[in-house]
């Protein structure tokens, strides 16, 4: 197996040798690009005194080195590049490095690689060593000076641009930068050009470069990107901060976006959109990623992490951010929603399993595995309660002071909080532990009711975790409102700072015993493990003023539901079907909120659960329960879906805004109801009427759970065969609605087709990915679906480790499960380990999963 050795926090040293400067002359070609780099050292005597000098370097094959124009002989090692000392002058001097690499065999797309004939980069978190040597730390900020020599007619680098003739162009980016934000890109694009004018009054140029033909389908990812650039400056105070900004959608990519400073790259499914191929939730996505992407111009490239560890310092924050965005463009209670069902989706499912790590970890052995859930979403959770505690202006305050102190800097976590104590007066010495500690922490309630008076007392239980058995109490923000009997809120939200393992809050001059409303917003990302009975949670389901606790509340219902059905109840009990009626059909709702509370809970969502109950989940059983659900939820709305379906018809033109967005999503929801009684005749006259993308899935999709839908597959594909975004939701639709004891087989049919093109990450996600989103079919007794994940990792991970680690954590939750499904999964992590020439990335994924 690959070596793995471990990278730890608390060994960070500075680098030994400033670098001011980087020039950089790219002469592409696909199988032997040259790149020549001189890099400007600056020898600083009080840093490193008499320190080797040390480049980082993979992959490359050195042609020429010279320092100070004089030729060096010094031989790389597989990692780099080591100069010694006595080789060094004490003045500033130009290293210069020739190297030759192959980008046309770069399949893991890091580095310098290719996508359908055009050049384009993909360097964060350590891919710019694959490029050429250079000390490749974010902590390394240099000014870069880029040449690219190509016939290919559109050359783009950092920066702004400083000239350019048949075959060549420069770019000069101002601003110093870690080299993991250098991008390039060459290829046959156009643009759809636009411009923005920042409120000090610079004109910027701003581009969004596809292939031919894509240009129609870019409008709404260019109104997104003016739309962010004018609310970071109206929000945070933050202009653009130079002449151009370019955006470059690539088909290959890893990820979905990347901040390159000046010059963003994103996958094209996150950059493209038309009515006709692209739903709601594709625009949605667009609009929070473009924005996520320009907001790190600040919180990521003017101010960087100082070392990977600090990851979460540019990620939380900008995840914050663009949740911020996201809810001040749709709707705050609708978004806040998303959030928290994605958030215990992937993060909380990370938390609770061997993979759990600190918001900051303090030890890795490939970063590449640390671009998670937990450093992203919890991260940006970690700041709603920092901003939730200080308040909105301090928040402001603050923000204000990061950026005035560290902007050029690369900063940490020590850092940021600093910050936080300096222009609020607080001490935020035990809310660190925040980012140092995993784990979701549980919280129990118990209430007293005496003498009018109304006691809360909130305990924290804390998990242990990988490596952390025992942690110290945390501060947690509770927001708490109280409601009368009759409905009426008699406490609004205020925020209860727990800090002690059991705390007790009181609340006087109350009439009556209220009803408490705990945990608003989800003030904090813990689990609020409380009993309360269904008529409470109808109550509150009913009469909340707090959004966020009003859909909760139905969750919770709807939860109980399918646990007793999973465990034998026989019928599906009144409270939650009664209170759905009601909620669907009351509108003063907004149709998205609405939307979101008929969704059932997910059979994943409900084996985490259930685990974390202590109970063990049967997936199959889980399955059929949520069926059983789905037909006592559509029987008892029966007599509403026509007028609903009426009511939520779309008359005007297309529109992928909010309202329209929510009210399709209603009028969907209640399609795959009536699908589950009419026999589908509803959703195969939807499909055929279908003039959207949302629209057209949705239908699909209703078909395909009730095991119709083959001639709209086809038609389908007729459609759509030559749009490769489009047929990576034809190929996952397929997986996820298949029946548990077809998932496997239906996956080894669609990866048997000549399309199916499992080196493109999307469409390798939209199958293998698929399998694993499918509970039941993923789990299904007999291990096919196992092997078969296990059989596709073995295969992509020589070409793109980081793909195939990323995917790998599908088999994160096998604790969960009975022995026999234990067994199997363990199985599979064992071959997989036992493979020779596995990936660091993978390894360190399976060995970590299997401890
Ligand atoms: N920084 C990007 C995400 C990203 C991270 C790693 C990548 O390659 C390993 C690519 C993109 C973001 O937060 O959007
Ligand atoms: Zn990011």
């Amino acid at each position: 197996m690959t070596q793995q050795t471990t990278v730890y926090l608390a060994d960070y040293r500075p680098y030994s040798h400033p670098l001011d400067r980087v020039e950089l002359t790219f002469r592409l070609a696909p199988q032997a690009t040259r790149v020549v780099a001189r890099l400007h050292f600056r020898p600083d005597p009080a840093r490193s005194p008499g320190a080797d000098l040390r480049l980082d370097g993979e992959g490359l094959r050195l042609i020429r080195l010279a320092l100070d124009g004089t030729p060096l002989d010094c031989q790389p090692d597989d990692t780099g590049l080591t100069l010694p000392a006595a080789l060094l002058p004490a003045d500033p001097f130009v290293l210069e490095t020739e190297v030759e690499i192959a980008p046309v065999g770069n399949t893991a797309l890091e580095g310098l690689y290719m996508s359908n004939g055009m050049y384009c980069t993909q360097c964060e978190a350590e891919g710019f060593r694959k490029i050429t040597y250079y000390p490749d730390r974010p902590d390394v900020m240099a000014r870069f000076h880029v040449r690219i020599e190509s016939d290919l007619p559109v050359l783009l680098s950092n920066g702004n641009p400083a000239g350019q003739g048949p075959g060549w162009a420069e770019w000069d980016d101002p601003w110093p930068k870690p080299a993991y934000l250098f991008a390039l890109v060459a290829g046959e694009l156009v643009a759809l050009p636009d411009h923005f004018l920042t409120t000090s009054g610079r004109e910027v140029a701003l581009n969004i470069w596809v292939r031919a033909g894509d240009e129609s389908r870019c409008a709404y990812a260019m109104d997104a990107l003016k739309r962010s650039m004018r609310w970071d400056e109206q929000v945070y105070g933050r202009e653009y901060d130079l002449d151009v900004f370019n955006i470059v959608a690539v088909d290959d990519f890893n990820m979905g976006a990347m901040e390159n400073k000046g010059l963003n790259i994103f996958n094209s499914k996150l950059v493209l959109a038309s009515p006709q191929t692209a739903t709601d939730t594709d625009y949605e996505r667009i609009e929070a990623v473009i924005a996520h992407e320009y907001f790190h111009n600040w919180t990521g490239n003017r101010i960087t992490c100082r070392d990977w560890f600090q990851l979460c310092l540019k990620e939380g924050l900008t995840v914050f951010r663009d949740q911020q965005f996201s809810g001040d463009m749709r709707s705050h209670a609708v978004k806040r929603i998303e959030d928290v069902q994605a958030l215990r989706a992937r993060q909380f499912r990370e938390d609770q399993g061997p993979l759990a790590h600190p918001v900051r970890p303090d030890s890795f052995v490939e970063i590449n595995n640390f671009y998670t859930a937990t450093v992203y979403e919890k991260g940006a959770e970690v700041i709603g309660m920092l901003k939730r505690l200080v308040g909105d202006a301090e928040y402001a305050r603050a923000l204000d002071l990061y950026f005035a102190r560290h902007d050029g800097e690369a900063a940490t976590i020590e850092d940021w909080l600093k910050v936080f104590e300096d222009a609020t007066g607080r001490d935020l010495g035990q809310f660190k532990r925040w980012y140092t500690e995993a784990g979701t922490p549980r919280l129990t309630v118990q209430e007293e009711w005496k003498d009018g008076i109304y006691s809360l007392t909130l305990e924290q239980h804390l998990p242990p975790t990988p490596g952390q058995p025992v942690k110290a109490p945390k501060v947690i923000p509770v927001a708490v409102g109280l409601l009368n009997p009759n409905g009426d809120e008699v406490q609004p939200t205020t925020v209860l700072e727990l800090t002690e393992t059991r705390q007790s809050f009181r609340f006087e001059g109350l009439a009556s015993r209220p009803v408490a409303s705990i945990l608003r917003g989800f003030s904090a990302p813990v689990v609020l493990d409380r009993a309360v009975s269904a008529a409470e949670r109808a109550f509150l389901l009913a009469h909340d003023t707090d959004p966020f606790n009003r859909w909760e509340a139905g969750r919770a219902l709807a939860k109980e539901v399918l646990a007793d059905l999973a465990a034998g109840a026989p019928t599906v009990g009144p409270d939650w079907l009664e209170a759905m009626v009601r909620l669907v059909q009351d509108d003063s709702l907004d149709p998205a909120f609405r939307a979101l509370a008929l969704r059932l809970p997910g059979e994943d969502d409900m084996a985490a659960t259930l685990a974390a109950a202590g109970k063990q989940p049967d997936p199959a059983a889980l399955h059929t329960a949520r069926r059983r659900m789905a037909a006592a939820l559509a029987g008892a709305l029966a007599p509403a879906l026509p007028g609903l379906m009426e009511a939520t018809q779309i008359t005007g033109a297309f529109s992928p805004d909010a309202v329209q967005a929510g009210k399709r999503a209603l009028h969907n929801a209640c399609l795959g109801l009536l699908s589950l009684r009419d026999g589908g005749a509803a959703a195969e006259a939807a499909f055929a009427a279908a003039t959207n993308m949302t629209d057209s899935l949705a239908a699909l999709a209703a078909l395909l759970e009730i095991g119709r839908g083959q001639p709209q597959l086809d038609a389908f594909e007729a459609r759509w065969r030559g749009d490769r975004l489009v047929m990576d939701k034809w190929f996952m639709v397929q997986v996820l609605h298949a029946a548990p004891d077809q998932t496997a087989r239906t996956v080894e049919r669609l990866t048997a087709r000549a399309d199916f093109d499992w080196k493109n990450p999307n469409r390798f996600r939209s199958v293998i990915g698929a399998l694993s989103a499918n509970h039941a079919g993923f789990h299904y007794q007999d291990g096919a679906s196992y092997r078969l994940l296990a059989d596709w990792l073995l295969r992509l991970d020589p070409k793109n480790p980081q793909t195939a680690a990323r995917m790998s954590t599908a088999f994160e939750t096998w604790r969960r499960y009975d022995s026999g499904r234990q067994g199997l999964i363990r199985a599979e992590l064992a071959r997989i380990l036992a493979t020779s020439g596995l990936s660091r990335d993978l390894a360190e994924m399976a060995t970590r999963m299997a401890g």
